[in-house]
């Protein structure tokens, strides 16, 4: 179970973030009502928020999920891979120390970003992205071993259809992996019962198990109704003006 989340509110620079997409450019009134409605969501799960305040000089920062690795052992600060996100990482340092007194980090040359680890139970899929390089895998495969977990890598380099490992698959619960077609096939994920999201669906591949509900972004029925057959009980989430900036839902928060 979760107890706590970190969040921190979008800028109104937030549109000045990086981003690949050509859906247009965010509504910044929607994007702080998306952000309040999230929030609320986390809430409704039974979490405690930690809101930290926007920061002004890193317009991608309300992304906050990939400036850590928060386990249920011990806490990893990350080295974005995308120079302009370098910076965020002394902003959450502080809030990461008042829960665990257990830190590692990640050092130059390697770089990871939060959003290409997935958590399955005690092991962790990690993904070899254009943020995440093979250094920075290595090193949290040693702190990952050193507090008894197994993990694997997963390269997803040659693949333009995703930012992160975790925009393409979610871990959920008694097995149950969310996979995206594009990744279904791949061996590493053999041995897991697999949720297979339709290429027009993918980006719902990013969900959230928190607690007794599923994250689910709004407006994707074909997952739900996966979901819903499974047992599990989706939480919806209008996600449009983060997807804008290839923001999933999960990026969003750091839960522990
Ligand atoms: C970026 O390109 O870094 C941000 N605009 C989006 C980051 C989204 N993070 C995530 O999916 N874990």
């Amino acid at each position: 179970m979760f107890q706590h989340a970190i969040v921190r509110t979008p800028g109104e620079n937030f549109s000045d973030g990086l981003t690949t997409s050509d859906l247009g450019q965010p509504d910044s009134s929607k994007v702080l009502a998306q952000h309040e409605a999230y929030c609320n969501a986390l809430e409704q799960c039974g979490l405690d928020l930690v809101r930290l305040g926007a920061d002004l000089e890193h317009p991608d920062s309300t992304f906050v999920e990939d400036t850590a690795v928060l386990t249920a052992k011990s806490a990893l600060l990350a080295r974005p891979g995308a120079a302009s996100r370098l910076g965020e990482v002394a902003g959450i340092r502080e809030t990461v120390e008042r829960f665990y007194s257990t830190i590692h980090e990640i050092e130059s040359p390697g770089t990871l970003d939060g959003g290409d680890i997935c958590e399955a139970g005690s092991h962790f899929f990690i993904g070899i992205s254009h943020r995440t390089n093979e250094e920075g895998a290595g090193q949290l495969v040693e702190f990952l071993a050193a507090d008894g977990y197994t993990s694997s890598t997963v390269d997803i380099r040659n693949m333009t259809s995703i930012l992160h490992l975790k925009s393409g698959i979610a871990y959920l619960d008694n097995n149950d992996l969310v996979v995206m077609e594009e990744l279904a096939g791949r061996k590493e994920f053999a041995g897991y019962n697999l949720v297979r999201v339709p290429a027009e669906e993918s980006y719902a591949c990013n969900c959230v198990l928190v607690n007794d509900r599923v994250l689910l972004p709004s407006g994707f029925p074909q997952l739900n109704a996966a979901l819903t057959g499974l047992g599990y009980k989706p939480l919806f989430i209008d996600m449009s003006e983060f997807r804008k900036m290839d923001g999933g839902l999960s990026c969003l928060s750091l839960r522990f």
